[in-house]
Protein backbone atom coordinates (compact mmCIF):
# COMPACT_ATOMS: atom_id res chain seq x y z
CA UNK A 1 0.00 0.00 0.00
CA UNK A 2 1.36 3.23 -0.94
CA UNK A 3 2.45 5.47 1.84
CA UNK A 4 1.93 9.17 1.25
CA UNK A 5 -1.85 7.95 1.11
CA UNK A 6 -2.14 6.28 4.30
CA UNK A 7 -0.70 9.52 5.90
CA UNK A 8 -3.14 11.56 3.88
CA UNK A 9 -5.98 9.71 4.99
CA UNK A 10 -4.58 9.54 8.24
CA UNK A 11 -4.21 13.37 8.63
CA UNK A 12 -7.56 13.69 7.45
CA UNK A 13 -9.30 11.17 9.94
CA UNK A 14 -7.15 12.88 12.79
CA UNK A 15 -8.72 16.39 11.67
CA UNK A 16 -12.04 14.64 11.67
CA UNK A 17 -11.36 13.32 15.53
CA UNK A 18 -9.80 16.30 17.11
CA UNK A 19 -13.09 17.89 16.23
CA UNK A 20 -14.62 15.56 18.79
CA UNK A 21 -12.30 15.82 20.59
CA UNK A 22 -10.06 12.94 20.11
CA UNK A 23 -6.24 12.56 19.71
CA UNK A 24 -5.73 10.04 17.47
CA UNK A 25 -1.63 10.05 18.22
CA UNK A 26 -2.90 9.76 21.98
CA UNK A 27 -4.94 6.96 20.70
CA UNK A 28 -2.13 5.13 19.08
CA UNK A 29 -0.06 5.27 22.05
CA UNK A 30 -2.15 4.12 24.23
CA UNK A 31 -3.37 1.02 22.03
CA UNK A 32 0.05 -0.18 21.74
CA UNK A 33 0.36 -0.39 24.88
CA UNK A 34 -2.44 -2.91 25.88
CA UNK A 35 -1.34 -6.73 25.81
CA UNK A 36 -2.92 -9.29 24.20
CA UNK A 37 -2.58 -12.81 25.13
CA UNK A 38 -2.56 -15.19 22.23
CA UNK A 39 -3.24 -18.33 22.72
CA UNK A 40 -0.85 -21.06 21.24
CA UNK A 41 -3.83 -23.45 21.04
CA UNK A 42 -5.00 -22.29 17.86
CA UNK A 43 -1.70 -22.95 16.09
CA UNK A 44 -1.95 -27.07 16.69
CA UNK A 45 -5.92 -27.62 17.21
CA UNK A 46 -5.32 -28.16 20.93
CA UNK A 47 -3.67 -31.33 21.14
CA UNK A 48 0.56 -30.10 22.74
CA UNK A 49 3.20 -32.27 22.83
CA UNK A 50 2.47 -34.86 25.50
CA UNK A 51 1.86 -37.30 22.73
CA UNK A 52 1.19 -37.04 19.14
CA UNK A 53 -1.98 -39.44 19.45
CA UNK A 54 -3.63 -37.80 22.32
CA UNK A 55 -7.09 -37.06 21.34
CA UNK A 56 -8.36 -33.68 22.18
CA UNK A 57 -11.14 -34.39 24.87
CA UNK A 58 -12.94 -32.36 27.60
CA UNK A 59 -16.14 -31.91 25.47
CA UNK A 60 -14.34 -29.05 23.24
CA UNK A 61 -13.19 -29.61 19.80
CA UNK A 62 -11.49 -28.28 16.81
CA UNK A 63 -13.10 -28.88 13.79
CA UNK A 64 -11.78 -29.10 10.22
CA UNK A 65 -8.64 -30.37 8.75
CA UNK A 66 -6.74 -28.01 7.32
CA UNK A 67 -3.43 -28.57 5.86
CA UNK A 68 -0.12 -26.99 8.05
CA UNK A 69 -1.08 -27.76 11.28
CA UNK A 70 1.94 -26.90 14.23
CA UNK A 71 3.33 -30.51 14.76
CA UNK A 72 6.31 -29.58 17.39
CA UNK A 73 7.25 -26.96 19.40
CA UNK A 74 9.70 -25.37 16.71
CA UNK A 75 6.76 -25.51 13.84
CA UNK A 76 4.14 -24.00 16.86
CA UNK A 77 6.90 -21.25 17.97
CA UNK A 78 7.95 -20.56 13.89
CA UNK A 79 4.03 -19.82 13.13
CA UNK A 80 3.20 -17.60 16.03
CA UNK A 81 6.48 -15.60 14.90
CA UNK A 82 4.81 -15.36 11.58
CA UNK A 83 1.72 -14.13 13.15
CA UNK A 84 3.60 -11.93 15.59
CA UNK A 85 5.43 -9.97 12.01
CA UNK A 86 0.94 -9.13 10.88
CA UNK A 87 -0.41 -7.85 14.24
CA UNK A 88 0.66 -4.64 15.51
CA UNK A 89 0.94 -4.04 19.41
CA UNK A 90 2.10 -5.26 22.31
CA UNK A 91 1.43 -9.62 22.75
CA UNK A 92 1.79 -12.07 25.14
CA UNK A 93 1.27 -15.83 24.53
CA UNK A 94 -1.01 -18.72 26.65
CA UNK A 95 0.56 -21.49 27.09
CA UNK A 96 -0.63 -24.94 28.45
CA UNK A 97 0.61 -27.85 30.17
CA UNK A 98 0.57 -30.23 27.16
CA UNK A 99 2.76 -27.57 25.44
CA UNK A 100 5.32 -28.97 27.84
CA UNK A 101 9.10 -30.51 26.14
CA UNK A 102 10.85 -33.70 27.86
CA UNK A 103 13.01 -34.23 25.49
CA UNK A 104 11.04 -37.56 24.80
CA UNK A 105 10.92 -38.16 28.06
CA UNK A 106 7.19 -39.46 29.17
CA UNK A 107 6.23 -37.14 32.44
CA UNK A 108 2.94 -37.42 33.75
CA UNK A 109 0.94 -34.12 34.44
CA UNK A 110 1.76 -34.35 38.27
CA UNK A 111 5.59 -34.32 37.28
CA UNK A 112 5.57 -31.25 35.42
CA UNK A 113 8.25 -28.46 36.30
CA UNK A 114 9.24 -25.47 35.21
CA UNK A 115 12.71 -27.10 33.44
CA UNK A 116 9.77 -28.65 30.64
CA UNK A 117 9.09 -24.95 29.92
CA UNK A 118 12.53 -23.72 29.60
CA UNK A 119 12.40 -23.33 25.63
CA UNK A 120 9.48 -21.31 25.84
CA UNK A 121 10.93 -18.95 28.02
CA UNK A 122 13.73 -18.62 26.42
CA UNK A 123 11.89 -17.92 23.17
CA UNK A 124 9.69 -15.08 24.88
CA UNK A 125 12.93 -13.45 26.15
CA UNK A 126 13.73 -13.57 22.40
CA UNK A 127 11.02 -11.77 21.28
CA UNK A 128 10.37 -9.69 24.38
CA UNK A 129 6.75 -11.32 25.01
CA UNK A 130 5.11 -12.53 28.61
CA UNK A 131 3.90 -15.81 28.41
CA UNK A 132 0.39 -16.92 30.40
CA UNK A 133 -0.38 -20.22 31.42
CA UNK A 134 -3.38 -23.22 32.04
CA UNK A 135 -3.17 -26.43 34.32
CA UNK A 136 -4.26 -28.91 31.65
CA UNK A 137 -7.32 -30.97 32.89
CA UNK A 138 -8.44 -32.43 29.80
CA UNK A 139 -7.08 -35.04 27.10
CA UNK A 140 -5.63 -37.31 29.34
CA UNK A 141 -7.16 -40.90 30.67
CA UNK A 142 -7.08 -39.60 34.62
CA UNK A 143 -9.77 -37.33 32.62
CA UNK A 144 -11.79 -40.09 31.19
CA UNK A 145 -14.59 -39.96 33.49
CA UNK A 146 -15.64 -36.52 32.86
CA UNK A 147 -14.60 -35.34 36.69
CA UNK A 148 -11.10 -34.18 37.94
CA UNK A 149 -10.84 -31.72 40.25
CA UNK A 150 -14.26 -33.04 41.92
CA UNK A 151 -14.02 -36.27 40.87
CA UNK A 152 -15.30 -38.68 43.89
CA UNK A 153 -12.17 -40.72 44.19
CA UNK A 154 -10.02 -39.12 45.69
CA UNK A 155 -6.62 -40.57 43.68
CA UNK A 156 -7.90 -38.93 40.73
CA UNK A 157 -8.36 -35.53 42.42
CA UNK A 158 -4.94 -35.79 44.03
CA UNK A 159 -3.17 -36.55 40.51
CA UNK A 160 -4.82 -33.05 39.92
CA UNK A 161 -4.31 -30.94 42.77
CA UNK A 162 -0.99 -31.70 42.40
CA UNK A 163 -0.85 -30.49 38.48
CA UNK A 164 -2.50 -27.19 39.20
CA UNK A 165 -0.12 -26.62 42.09
CA UNK A 166 2.68 -27.65 39.92
CA UNK A 167 1.40 -25.17 37.40
CA UNK A 168 1.18 -22.63 39.62
CA UNK A 169 5.30 -22.63 40.03
CA UNK A 170 5.25 -22.96 36.29
CA UNK A 171 3.83 -20.07 35.95
CA UNK A 172 5.33 -18.11 38.72
CA UNK A 173 8.54 -19.09 37.26
CA UNK A 174 7.38 -17.35 34.21
CA UNK A 175 6.70 -14.35 36.13
CA UNK A 176 9.94 -14.14 37.79
CA UNK A 177 12.03 -14.84 34.46
CA UNK A 178 9.89 -12.58 32.24
CA UNK A 179 9.10 -9.62 34.59
CA UNK A 180 5.37 -9.67 33.92
CA UNK A 181 2.84 -11.24 36.05
CA UNK A 182 1.56 -14.81 34.17
CA UNK A 183 -1.78 -15.24 34.58
CA UNK A 184 -2.84 -18.89 35.26
CA UNK A 185 -6.57 -19.99 34.27
CA UNK A 186 -7.79 -22.65 35.68
CA UNK A 187 -10.70 -24.39 33.84
CA UNK A 188 -12.13 -27.97 34.33
CA UNK A 189 -14.95 -30.21 31.70
CA UNK A 190 -16.20 -31.84 34.86
CA UNK A 191 -19.96 -32.11 34.88
CA UNK A 192 -22.47 -34.52 33.83
CA UNK A 193 -24.61 -35.71 30.67
CA UNK A 194 -27.56 -36.00 32.43
CA UNK A 195 -29.43 -34.87 35.05
CA UNK A 196 -27.20 -35.42 38.66
CA UNK A 197 -28.99 -36.60 41.48
CA UNK A 198 -26.26 -34.65 43.19
CA UNK A 199 -25.61 -30.99 42.07
CA UNK A 200 -23.78 -30.16 45.54
CA UNK A 201 -21.14 -32.88 46.70
CA UNK A 202 -19.32 -32.65 43.20
CA UNK A 203 -19.33 -28.31 43.92
CA UNK A 204 -17.63 -29.62 47.35
CA UNK A 205 -15.32 -31.34 46.27
CA UNK A 206 -14.13 -28.82 43.66
CA UNK A 207 -14.14 -26.19 46.40
CA UNK A 208 -12.09 -27.69 48.68
CA UNK A 209 -9.70 -28.71 45.95
CA UNK A 210 -9.26 -24.92 44.80
CA UNK A 211 -9.17 -24.53 48.81
CA UNK A 212 -5.92 -26.56 48.63
CA UNK A 213 -4.43 -25.76 45.93
CA UNK A 214 -4.52 -21.94 46.45
CA UNK A 215 -2.64 -22.83 49.81
CA UNK A 216 0.32 -21.51 48.68
CA UNK A 217 0.76 -17.55 48.57
CA UNK A 218 2.39 -16.74 45.32
CA UNK A 219 3.52 -13.08 44.92
CA UNK A 220 1.16 -11.28 42.57
CA UNK A 221 4.35 -9.83 40.80
CA UNK A 222 4.70 -13.35 39.48
CA UNK A 223 1.75 -14.90 39.18
CA UNK A 224 -2.12 -14.50 39.03
CA UNK A 225 -4.77 -17.00 39.35
CA UNK A 226 -8.10 -17.13 37.53
CA UNK A 227 -11.16 -19.37 37.21
CA UNK A 228 -13.27 -20.42 34.32
CA UNK A 229 -16.85 -20.99 34.42
CA UNK A 230 -18.97 -22.95 31.71
CA UNK A 231 -22.79 -23.03 31.29
CA UNK A 232 -22.27 -26.98 29.42
CA UNK A 233 -19.79 -28.67 27.33
CA UNK A 234 -20.21 -31.69 25.05
CA UNK A 235 -20.85 -34.27 27.29
CA UNK A 236 -21.77 -32.21 29.98
CA UNK A 237 -24.71 -31.24 28.70
CA UNK A 238 -26.88 -30.76 32.21
CA UNK A 239 -24.59 -30.08 34.58
CA UNK A 240 -21.18 -28.24 34.81
CA UNK A 241 -19.73 -28.36 38.16
CA UNK A 242 -18.21 -25.00 37.78
CA UNK A 243 -20.68 -23.09 36.85
CA UNK A 244 -20.44 -19.23 36.88
CA UNK A 245 -22.43 -18.84 40.52
CA UNK A 246 -19.76 -20.94 41.15
CA UNK A 247 -16.78 -19.65 40.61
CA UNK A 248 -17.84 -15.56 40.66
CA UNK A 249 -18.08 -16.61 44.72
CA UNK A 250 -15.39 -18.30 44.36
CA UNK A 251 -13.38 -15.41 43.20
CA UNK A 252 -14.91 -12.61 45.25
CA UNK A 253 -14.42 -14.84 48.39
CA UNK A 254 -10.73 -15.74 47.17
CA UNK A 255 -9.99 -12.41 45.09
CA UNK A 256 -8.62 -14.49 42.66
CA UNK A 257 -9.14 -13.29 39.05
CA UNK A 258 -12.80 -14.72 37.22
CA UNK A 259 -12.34 -15.84 33.70
CA UNK A 260 -15.14 -14.45 31.26
CA UNK A 261 -15.13 -17.02 28.03
CA UNK A 262 -17.52 -15.36 25.48
CA UNK A 263 -18.90 -18.52 24.81
CA UNK A 264 -19.59 -19.95 28.29
CA UNK A 265 -22.83 -18.55 28.69
CA UNK A 266 -26.53 -19.09 27.22
CA UNK A 267 -26.55 -17.71 23.96
CA UNK A 268 -28.09 -14.18 24.46
CA UNK A 269 -26.19 -13.38 27.38
CA UNK A 270 -22.97 -11.43 27.02
CA UNK A 271 -19.83 -11.22 28.78
CA UNK A 272 -19.72 -7.60 27.82
CA UNK A 273 -22.34 -6.68 30.26
CA UNK A 274 -20.81 -8.47 32.96
CA UNK A 275 -17.33 -6.48 33.06
CA UNK A 276 -18.54 -3.36 34.74
CA UNK A 277 -20.34 -5.47 37.60
CA UNK A 278 -17.83 -7.78 38.49
CA UNK A 279 -15.27 -5.04 38.47
CA UNK A 280 -16.85 -3.95 41.34
CA UNK A 281 -15.94 -7.06 43.47
CA UNK A 282 -12.89 -8.41 42.04
CA UNK A 283 -9.51 -7.10 41.63
CA UNK A 284 -8.78 -8.04 38.10
CA UNK A 285 -10.93 -10.21 35.35
CA UNK A 286 -9.50 -12.10 32.63
CA UNK A 287 -11.11 -12.42 29.52
CA UNK A 288 -11.46 -15.39 26.49
CA UNK A 289 -12.30 -13.37 23.54
CA UNK A 290 -14.13 -15.77 21.65
CA UNK A 291 -16.93 -16.28 18.83
CA UNK A 292 -19.94 -18.76 19.50
CA UNK A 293 -21.64 -19.29 16.68
CA UNK A 294 -24.53 -21.28 18.08
CA UNK A 295 -22.41 -23.27 21.01
CA UNK A 296 -19.12 -22.78 22.31
CA UNK A 297 -17.90 -23.37 19.16
CA UNK A 298 -14.86 -21.19 19.74
CA UNK A 299 -15.11 -19.44 15.89
CA UNK A 300 -12.25 -16.91 15.42
CA UNK A 301 -13.83 -13.56 16.88
CA UNK A 302 -15.24 -11.30 14.19
CA UNK A 303 -15.17 -7.06 14.32
CA UNK A 304 -19.20 -7.83 15.89
CA UNK A 305 -21.24 -5.93 18.13
CA UNK A 306 -20.12 -8.33 21.23
CA UNK A 307 -16.42 -7.39 20.23
CA UNK A 308 -17.04 -3.77 19.70
CA UNK A 309 -18.88 -3.60 23.37
CA UNK A 310 -16.18 -5.75 24.77
CA UNK A 311 -13.92 -3.48 23.63
CA UNK A 312 -16.12 -0.44 24.85
CA UNK A 313 -16.41 -1.72 28.18
CA UNK A 314 -12.58 -2.11 28.76
CA UNK A 315 -11.96 1.15 27.74
CA UNK A 316 -14.82 3.48 28.72
CA UNK A 317 -14.47 2.25 32.16
CA UNK A 318 -10.65 2.52 32.06
CA UNK A 319 -9.95 -1.16 32.76
CA UNK A 320 -7.05 -1.55 30.66
CA UNK A 321 -5.12 -2.31 34.03
CA UNK A 322 -7.30 -4.78 35.77
CA UNK A 323 -8.66 -6.66 33.13
CA UNK A 324 -6.29 -9.04 30.78
CA UNK A 325 -7.63 -9.66 27.82
CA UNK A 326 -7.04 -13.51 26.71
CA UNK A 327 -7.93 -14.88 23.16
CA UNK A 328 -9.11 -18.63 23.42
CA UNK A 329 -10.83 -19.84 19.80
CA UNK A 330 -9.49 -22.66 18.05
CA UNK A 331 -11.22 -23.21 14.11
CA UNK A 332 -9.21 -26.15 12.23
CA UNK A 333 -10.98 -25.38 8.97
CA UNK A 334 -8.36 -22.41 7.91
CA UNK A 335 -5.18 -21.50 7.63
CA UNK A 336 -4.04 -21.24 11.66
CA UNK A 337 -2.08 -18.52 10.95
CA UNK A 338 -4.61 -16.68 9.65
CA UNK A 339 -7.18 -17.38 11.95
CA UNK A 340 -4.78 -16.28 15.15
CA UNK A 341 -4.22 -12.62 12.56
CA UNK A 342 -7.81 -12.19 11.97
CA UNK A 343 -8.83 -12.43 15.83
CA UNK A 344 -5.97 -10.63 17.32
CA UNK A 345 -6.37 -7.52 14.63
CA UNK A 346 -9.65 -7.65 15.54
CA UNK A 347 -9.60 -7.34 18.87
CA UNK A 348 -6.77 -4.30 18.75
CA UNK A 349 -9.46 -2.90 16.31
CA UNK A 350 -11.91 -2.99 18.60
CA UNK A 351 -9.78 -1.28 21.51
CA UNK A 352 -9.07 0.90 19.07
CA UNK A 353 -12.59 2.12 17.97
CA UNK A 354 -13.86 2.58 21.78
CA UNK A 355 -10.30 4.97 22.39
CA UNK A 356 -11.63 6.92 19.41
CA UNK A 357 -15.16 7.73 21.02
CA UNK A 358 -15.97 10.62 23.17
CA UNK A 359 -16.48 8.96 25.98
CA UNK A 360 -17.30 11.98 28.45
CA UNK A 361 -19.36 13.51 25.93
CA UNK A 362 -21.79 10.61 25.76
CA UNK A 363 -21.61 10.23 29.48
CA UNK A 364 -22.35 13.57 29.86
CA UNK A 365 -25.69 13.32 27.53
CA UNK A 366 -26.85 10.60 29.54
CA UNK A 367 -26.55 12.28 32.73
CA UNK A 368 -28.88 14.89 31.54
CA UNK A 369 -31.24 12.23 29.93
CA UNK A 370 -30.53 13.66 26.55
CA UNK A 371 -30.88 10.11 24.87
CA UNK A 372 -31.53 11.32 21.73
CA UNK A 373 -27.67 13.03 21.49
CA UNK A 374 -26.71 9.46 22.92
CA UNK A 375 -28.20 7.54 20.85
CA UNK A 376 -27.56 10.06 17.86
CA UNK A 377 -23.63 10.10 18.75
CA UNK A 378 -23.11 6.44 18.26
CA UNK A 379 -24.74 5.66 15.44
CA UNK A 380 -22.95 8.71 13.67
CA UNK A 381 -19.33 7.49 15.18
CA UNK A 382 -19.77 3.79 13.57
CA UNK A 383 -18.65 5.26 10.40
CA UNK A 384 -16.09 7.98 10.98
CA UNK A 385 -12.70 6.61 9.94
CA UNK A 386 -11.25 4.54 11.85
CA UNK A 387 -9.99 2.76 9.38
CA UNK A 388 -7.55 5.07 8.08
CA UNK A 389 -6.07 4.99 11.63
CA UNK A 390 -5.43 1.91 12.51
CA UNK A 391 -3.72 1.48 8.51
CA UNK A 392 -1.61 4.38 9.79
CA UNK A 393 -0.77 2.48 12.93
CA UNK A 394 -0.01 -0.67 11.36
CA UNK A 395 1.98 0.85 8.56
CA UNK A 396 3.60 2.79 11.36
CA UNK A 397 4.94 -0.12 12.71
CA UNK A 398 5.67 -2.19 9.79
CA UNK A 399 3.12 -4.19 9.87
CA UNK A 400 1.30 -5.26 6.76
CA UNK A 401 -1.99 -2.77 6.34
CA UNK A 402 -4.93 -4.21 5.17
CA UNK A 403 -5.40 -7.45 3.12
CA UNK A 404 -1.89 -7.26 2.93
CA UNK A 405 -1.14 -9.60 5.82
CA UNK A 406 -3.15 -12.34 3.37
CA UNK A 407 -0.35 -12.06 0.62
CA UNK A 408 2.48 -13.09 3.82
CA UNK A 409 0.39 -16.23 4.63
CA UNK A 410 -0.38 -17.27 1.80
CA UNK A 411 3.13 -17.22 1.22
CA UNK A 412 4.38 -19.30 4.50
CA UNK A 413 1.66 -21.40 3.68
CA UNK A 414 3.08 -22.47 0.47
CA UNK A 415 6.73 -22.20 1.10
CA UNK A 416 6.27 -23.96 4.87
CA UNK A 417 2.90 -25.44 5.88
CA UNK A 418 2.03 -27.47 2.72
CA UNK A 419 5.64 -28.83 3.21
CA UNK A 420 4.91 -30.27 6.50
C1 LIG B 1 -13.05 -24.60 27.33
C2 LIG B 1 -12.44 -23.35 27.84
C3 LIG B 1 -10.94 -23.33 27.96
C4 LIG B 1 -10.26 -23.94 26.75
C5 LIG B 1 -8.77 -23.70 26.70
C6 LIG B 1 -8.09 -24.62 25.76
O1 LIG B 1 -14.38 -24.49 27.08
O2 LIG B 1 -12.86 -22.27 27.09
O3 LIG B 1 -10.52 -22.06 28.22
O4 LIG B 1 -10.80 -23.48 25.55
O5 LIG B 1 -8.24 -23.73 27.95
ZN1 LIG C 1 -11.98 -20.38 27.55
Amino acid sequence: MNKERIENLYKLAKEQYAQIGIDTDEVLKKLDNIPISIHCWQGDDVRGFESPDTELSGGIQATGNYPGRARTPEELRADLEKAFSLIPGKKRVNLHAIYLETNGEKVDRDQIEPKHFENWVKWAKKNNIGLDFNPTLFSHPKADDGLTLSHPDENIRKFWIEHVKRSRKISEYFGKELGTPSVMNIWIPDGFKDIPADRLAPRQRLKDALDEILEEKIDKKYHLDAVESKVFGIGSESYVVGSHEFYMGYAVKNNVLLCLDAGHFHPTEVISNKISAISLFVDEILLHVSRPVRWDSDHVVILDDELLAIGQEIIRHNLVDRVHIGLDFFDASINRVAAWTIGTRNMLKSLMIALLEPTDKMKKAEEEFDFTTRLAMMEELKSYPWQAVWDYYCASKNIPVGLDWLEEVKKYEKEILLNR
